[in-house]
């Protein structure tokens, strides 16, 4: 939306956007389940651009609600007039780069043929939803829905028996809803994931009054940060505090609730002991809120640091499964078998609340929830025919993981822009701050191309390898890799295992992109 916005009003180029959905929203179109809502605060979660949209627009609650978020999409969308430059309901299937006449060539599922001089995906790096393709899928008598395509028209939950299969955010922000309205819920699992309380609560007309007289000095934080999300910064590593000062840090945040947790410590995602100060903290409060002591044992985590599989928020997620109608099962060392026509089998007859046929555990269910994630970051490339010079694909391009410079560009494929592409900070930071900066720099770029008569910009082959070994280099100086995290390519089978979005900070980050954009676009060929 940004990005059309600035293409087409402050550019006035002929600018044009395709979206699969229906509606605007993106992320907050689809993933509609109940509880969700965005981890990142509300009044940093929306654009900044326009100093009279923040004014008018009024946040109801600190972390805004999957409803409200939309709502403000819609609100912009409306405000922008961008609705009469948008095609719904349509996905690109195709782009080929035509190098004879330096255009893309877009082809639809609704069977458009369009022509573009520039290529800006905008694609989400939460959007090609997965499921596990476990075997009799398509037996279920029941209902099944993924959590990121949320029946519009909401599903009936009260009094059924439903399942919930996946513990990331997703995960934990609907079990503690769904356990309210089912009958029975049963959440399979098979890594618990750390998550933090995130005390959400509406903000009073005063309390946001005040935020809204300080717009413009948060926004000058964000500018600072690097997450674009200036909460509470750490004031120092974990070994420069003594042990009182680092339990009394630990409690204050935990208490506060939200990210910021994951910032008690400058070098919680760098050294190992201090990591484990902060998980063992978050391992003693998941001992003391869940009763049963087996049940608390299987939601600890122990085998990855805190924080490099993404931290969750949650409302009363530990304290769900001290509910009696709430029972958790772990398929970590019994996978899940297949689907049955009455619900789920799980591969070991080892479970006490299932019956047992003889080689497996079956659970009946009437709803099962697939809270199982994305093919994050590139699935929403790969699973488009996106082909550049000489006809070569992206996904081939990026067998071996993704490559580009800067997280904008892809050497082969001339005047393609991705907004919040692999190698960029984007699902580490703040994303509205991300999507902004990246707009930005791209409008700069297409400004610069069509002033100079440069008709096709492509990144050299060589700055892009440069790119991608320091995104790998920064990600190897922190405790990332040691988690199996879908930032790992990690939660898809036979994705590589490359550690995908840029860890130097979008601070860092925008002073590189526009050093470069002040220097002339090194590490580019105009045509
Ligand atoms: O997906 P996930 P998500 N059998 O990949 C499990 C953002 N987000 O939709 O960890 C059993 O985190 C899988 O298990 P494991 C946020 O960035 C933000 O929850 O791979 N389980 C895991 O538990 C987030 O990180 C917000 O072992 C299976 C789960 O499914 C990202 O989106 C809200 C399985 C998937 O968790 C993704 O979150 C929601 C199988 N065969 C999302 N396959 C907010 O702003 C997978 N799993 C709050």
């Amino acid at each position: 939306m940004y990005a059309l916005h600035r293409l087409r009003d402050d550019l006035g180029l002929n600018t044009h956007a395709f979206e699969a959905g229906e509606g605007v929203g993106g992320t907050w179109y689809w993933n509609r389940y109940p509880g969700a809502r965005c981890d990142a605060e509300s009044v940093f979660y929306s654009y900044s651009f326009d100093a009279d949209l923040q004014q008018e627009w009024v946040w109801s609650e600190r972390y805004a609600a999957q409803p409200e978020i939309l709502s403000y999409a819609e609100h912009v969308a409306d405000r922008l007039d961008l609705r009469r430059s948008i095609t719904f309901g349509t996905r690109v299937t195709a782009a080929h780069y035509d190098e004879s006449r330096r255009l893309w060539l877009l082809t639809t599922d609704t069977g458009q043929h369009v022509e573009a001089r520039y290529l800006v995906t905008a694609l989400g790096c939460l959007s090609a939803a997965q499921a596990p393709d476990f075997k009799g899928l398509e037996d279920f008598r029941g209902e099944i829905h993924h959590t990121a395509r949320w029946p519009h028209e909401g599903v009936e939950l009260a009094g059924k028996r439903v399942a919930v299969i996946g513990t990331g955010s997703s995960g934990i922000q609907s079990v503690p809803e769904i356990a309210r309205l089912a009958e029975h819920l049963t959440v399979f699992q098979r890594t618990p994931h750390f998550t933090i309380p995130a005390r959400n609560q509406p903000f009073t007309e005063a309390e946001f009054d005040d935020i809204r007289s300080r717009y413009p000095q948060l926004r000058a934080q964000a500018l600072e940060d690097g997450a674009g999300l200036p909460l509470d910064p750490a004031h120092g590593n974990a070994a420069d505090l003594t042990e009182a000062e680092r339990a009394a840090e630990l409690d204050r945040r935990w208490q506060q609730g939200g990210l910021a947790f994951a910032a008690t410590f400058a070098d919680l995602l760098t050294d190992e002991s201090a990591n484990s100060i902060a998980a063992d903290y978050v391992r003693e409060r998941i001992g003391e809120t869940v009763q049963d002591p087996r049940t608390a044992e299987l939601l600890t985590p122990t085998d990855y640091p805190l924080a490099t599989k993404r931290i969750c928020l949650d409302t009363g997620y530990y304290e769900t499964y001290n509910r009696e109608n709430v029972t958790l099962v772990s398929v970590r060392n019994t996978p899940i078998e297949r689907i049955t026509p009455t619900g789920i089998r799980v591969s070991a007859a080892d479970h006490e609340d299932g019956a047992d046929n003889g080689d497996g555990t079956d659970h009946e269910f009437d709803v099962i929830v697939f809270a199982t994630g994305f093919d994050a970051m590139t699935g929403s490339y790969t699973r488009m025919d996106l082909r550049g010079r000489d006809g070569r694909e992206l996904a081939e391009a990026w067998r071996e993981g993704p490559r580009t410079y800067l997280g904008l560009a892809v050497s082969g494929f001339p005047n393609l822009f991705t907004v919040t592409g692999p190698g960029s900070p984007s699902v580490l930071g703040n994303m509205m701050a991300c999507v902004e900066q990246h707009v930005d720099w791209i409008t700069g770029y297409i400004d610069h191309l069509e002033k100079t008569g440069v008709a096709a910009a492509e990144a050299e082959e060589g700055a892009q390898d440069s790119w991608v070994e320091h995104v790998a280099e920064v990600a190897s100086a922190t405790l990332y890799p040691k988690a199996g995290s879908w930032y790992m390519g990690a939660n898809v089978e036979g994705k590589p295992r490359v550690f995908m979005p840029y860890a130097g900070g979008l601070n860092l980050y925008r002073q590189q992109c526009d050093e470069i954009a002040a220097q002339g676009y090194p590490g580019f060929s105009h045509t």
